[in-house]
């Protein structure tokens, strides 16, 4: 499948449309979901435009995937959920129910669990 810049992750990183921007990195942006699964639970997008975690691993740079996964770790430092776990879930396709078609990761968590 080819990327589609008409997506609303597109839209949020562009600022296009406003979103519960968390943290902002040279290659990620963190926001809260808008049909939070947990507590918490916060999706990281690339800034490229890539369409699920296949393409994002096979084209991005050796930079943006080092990045993206750096951003994800200091995202579960802001978001306190080191210390009592969470889930890392990038859903791809009609099996993974993928919704929107630029690649991201959900990252699901409590802080209250300890
Ligand atoms: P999936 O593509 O299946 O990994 O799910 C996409 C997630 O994105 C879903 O949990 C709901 C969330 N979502 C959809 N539209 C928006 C939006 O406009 N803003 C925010 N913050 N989240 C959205």
């Amino acid at each position: 499948m080819k990327y589609d810049k008409g997506n609303v992750f597109y839209k949020i990183i562009n600022k296009e449309i406003s979103s519960d921007i968390l943290l902002e990195g040279e290659h990620f942006v963190a926001f809260r979901d808008v049909r939070p699964k947990a507590p918490v639970h916060i999706l990281v997008v690339p800034r490229g435009g890539y369409v699920d975690w296949r393409d994002f691993s096979t084209h991005a740079s050796a930079e943006e995937i080092a990045g993206f996964c750096r951003g994800i770790a200091e995202v579960i430092d802001f978001a306190g959920l080191n210390k009592g776990g969470y889930r890392l879930i990038s859903n791809s396709g009609e099996f993974g129910q993928q919704e929107v078609f630029h690649m991201h990761v959900h990252i699901l968590g409590d802080v209250t669990v300890k």
